[in-house]
């Protein structure tokens, strides 16, 4: 596999890997209580796979939302590292933060992209990944210069690692096969929310 340095590694000739299986190498990662946002279905189910920790939030319902609740809390929490672990489907559906965060351009905030070209869970409707989108190059164009696709498990080990020494903001996509993640979330929005809270050293609001 060509290194992606050299612009050669593309959304055509990156490596099919396994989501769950990158998903335990970010949080094998984990060192300093970097808060970890799951994006709704099968992003979070294998974040939940991977450990449950308080600094994890895992969405549920909502397509699009992970990178703007990660982009609050790394705007929030600047000494806080953040990830943001999202489907291509999701993404599509709110391209529009990509830009925001690429303005606002937080140091601690990275974007890891699971592109399986379908929305998987509610039955692999093929998305626009898998035809004529390349979610990288539309990040560029979004201001996000630090942006790549991983060509292999190597390559998506390096990029994560150098997205973690806060030279973000950061995006890397991978493009996964399509098992089905490996266990499912618990349905518990208001515990979800609230030990994520706390894990964070967050205030509980008055609602
Ligand atoms: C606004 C909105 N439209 C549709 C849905 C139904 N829905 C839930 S998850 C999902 C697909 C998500 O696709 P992707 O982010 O690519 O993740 P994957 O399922 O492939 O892992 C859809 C269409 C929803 N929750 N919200």
């Amino acid at each position: 596999m060509t290194h992606n340095k050299t612009g050669a590694v593309g959304a055509h000739n990156a490596k099919v890997m396994n989501r769950f299986d990158l998903t335990k190498h970010v949080v094998d990662k984990l060192k300093r209580d970097e808060a970890v946002i799951g994006g709704i279905g099968n992003a979070n189910f294998d974040l939940w796979a991977c450990g449950q920790r308080p600094q994890n939030f895992y969405m549920l319902g909502s397509m699009g939302l992970t990178i703007p609740i990660a982009l609050g809390v790394a705007i929030a929490q600047p000494k806080r590292h953040v990830i943001a672990l999202e489907g291509d489907g999701s993404l599509l559906m709110q391209l529009g933060c990509l830009a925001t965060v690429a303005m606002r351009a937080p140091k601690n905030l990275t974007m890891i992209v699971w592109d399986n070209g379908v929305y998987q869970i509610t039955g692999s409707q093929p998305t626009a990944s898998a035809a004529t989108a390349d979610l990288v190059a539309i990040a560029r164009g979004s201001g996000l210069s630090n942006s790549a696709w991983a060509a292999d498990e190597d390559d998506f080990d390096r990029l994560v690692a150098a997205a973690l020494q806060d030279g973000g903001p950061s995006l890397i996509a991978a493009r996964i096969d399509r098992k089905p993640a490996v266990a499912t979330t618990d349905r518990d929005p208001v515990q979800i929310r609230a030990r994520f809270m706390r894990g964070l050293g967050a205030k509980p609001s008055a609602a």
